[in-house]
């Protein structure tokens, strides 16, 4: 007889009407369970809940799982927003502990995997975890689990053991190329495919992992360093599939970044539009690699939304921020992109190390250059400014010690931006800057010269 595992998505937003996320961890997790042919695997999203922790009782109940696994995504809101998704996730954890005492409870995702250990020791209810990705680690894990074995110390796994625990660091050796398309009956992509406004709720893989060292960035401690890619013509048969099977037209791909390695996203490209996919993607790019050819075919291809993420909004703070990337490059990027027509959404980080009045005015002339760039063929989705939130073992947390931003004993495991006070305000004058330009540009007002 199969053993039976449920499988709970935290909250992962705060309110209802924010837009969701199809939860591809879990389901990805699911379905090596499932495909291993010794689990029965049911999923429960508590973000598509209308009263979430009454259902969880429910599903508890009708289950009577042998373990329950939870997926954490999110800390917080990120957004400048103080909200902590811990609280949710506190609350869960607890009843599930309150509903299913006895049953192992095995906790994972990528905000899991950002604080493994401190999560483990504030909630002792979680029997043990796996940090970073699932797919060499999950089915031993589980077979254990259910067994009442020793928990194997995979790489990847976090475990009790006595007082303490044991932790065996993940080593991102999953082939992508033996990637195997995931099983979605688990939890149809259907509910998902009417939540939302903007965001393409459905994801799909087409790597993982990031090359590049960006000062405030914890991608490469979620996937590892190193760029593992699918095969292009199998991440087109998985979205040929989400459309022909559940009706799936918009889709977010979901890698750090895109089109690097360029070579790769291109491919996908021409097989979208050598098959005649009707089929609408977005994804975050990176500048220095879009070109006129390459951009145009992204548009071509179905691609709706460029969003980039240059962060810097001055030399100075693009160097400071390690993003070996040039304010031209970033201009340059915007020309092509204009172009194509498409909308455009680029993401800056604001007050961070380094910030003046002359950043403050170099950031001014940067975000003109963009309204001016985008103006003629209106693509420009929004600028949006953000606070850097600081995380443990990065540049910027470094910086903020040294800086006296926070100290030692500041807990990051609850939202902390770097936010030094005595340029506190520069965020809301660039913002006031920002949606000026934006509201003139969709209205076509005009706007007295800047530089008077
Ligand atoms: C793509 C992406 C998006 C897309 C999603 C589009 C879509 N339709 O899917 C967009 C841009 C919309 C988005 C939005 C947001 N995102 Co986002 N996103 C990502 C990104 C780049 C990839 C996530 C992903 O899909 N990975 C692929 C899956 C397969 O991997 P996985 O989830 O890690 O799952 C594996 C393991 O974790 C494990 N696993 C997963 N669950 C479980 C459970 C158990 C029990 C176990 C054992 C194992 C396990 O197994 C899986 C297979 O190996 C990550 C960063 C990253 N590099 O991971 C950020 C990330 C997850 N996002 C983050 C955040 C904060 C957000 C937003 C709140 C941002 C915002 N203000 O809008 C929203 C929230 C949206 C929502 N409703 O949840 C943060 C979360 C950490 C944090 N600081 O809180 C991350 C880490 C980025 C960051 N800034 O550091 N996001």
């Amino acid at each position: 007889m199969k053993s039976k595992i449920l499988l709970v998505q935290a909250i992962s937003m705060e309110g209802l009407d924010i837009e969701r996320v199809y939860p591809i961890g879990i389901v990805t997790l699911g379905t090596l369970l499932k495909r291993s042919g010794r689990y029965d695997v049911k999923i429960f999203d508590m973000n598509m809940a209308a009263n979430p922790y009454a259902e969880l009782k429910t599903q508890i109940a009708e289950t009577e799982p042998d373990v329950i696994g939870i997926s954490l995504r999110n800390l917080d809101p990120l957004g400048n927003r103080t909200t902590s998704l811990i609280v949710p996730f506190a609350m869960t954890v607890r009843f599930i502990h309150q509903f299913a005492p006895d049953t192992p409870l095995m906790a994972g995702g990528t905000a899991f995997t950002l604080f493994p250990e401190r999560l483990m020791n504030d909630f002792h209810e979680i029997t043990c975890g796996i940090v970073g990705e699932a797919e060499k680690n999950a089915v031993p894990l589980v077979d254990a689990l259910t067994a009442h074995d020793t928990l194997p110390d995979l790489p990847g796994v976090i475990r009790r053991d006595g007082e303490g625990l044991r932790f065996n660091p993940p080593d991102g050796s999953f082939n992508m190329a033996d990637y195997r398309m995931i099983d979605r009956d688990l939890l149809s992509p259907v509910d998902y495919l009417k939540v939302n406004k903007y965001v393409e709720s459905i994801g799909v893989e087409t790597k993982r992992g990031c090359c590049f060292h960006c000062g405030y960035c914890e991608y490469p401690k979620i996937s590892g360093r190193c760029m593992r890619l699918r095969d292009p013509l199998a991440v087109v048969d998985e979205i040929a599939y989400l459309k022909e099977k559940y009706g799936v037209t918009r889709i977010h791909l979901t890698d750090s970044i895109v089109n690097v390695p360029t070579n790769h996203l291109d491919t996908i490209c021409e097989e979208l539009l050598r098959r005649g996919l009707d089929i609408h993607w977005s994804g975050f790019f990176r500048e220095d690699t879009l070109t006129r050819e390459n951009t145009k075919l992204y548009a071509e291809s179905g691609c709706e939304s460029f969003s980039l993420s240059p962060d810097g909004l001055c030399q100075k703070h693009l160097d400071m921020l390690d993003k070996h990337l040039t304010v031209d490059q970033i201009l340059d990027a915007a020309r092509v992109l204009a172009d194509t027509g498409v909308i455009a959404v680029y993401h800056f980080l604001v007050n961070v190390p380094g910030e003046t009045r002359e950043t403050v005015e170099e950031a001014k002339k940067l975000i003109d250059a963009i309204y001016g760039i985008h103006a003629g063929t209106k693509s420009l989705g929004t600028i949006v400014l953000n606070l850097i939130r600081i995380m443990p073992g990065t540049k910027i947390e470094r910086l903020a010690l040294e800086d006296g931003v926070i100290t030692p004993e500041t807990d990051l495991l609850y939202p902390v931006y770097h936010d030094p006070p005595a340029t506190r305000t520069s965020r809301y004058e660039l913002e006031v800057y920002h949606q000026t330009r934006n509201i003139a540009m969709w209205n076509g007002f005009d706007l007295p010269d800047p530089m008077k």
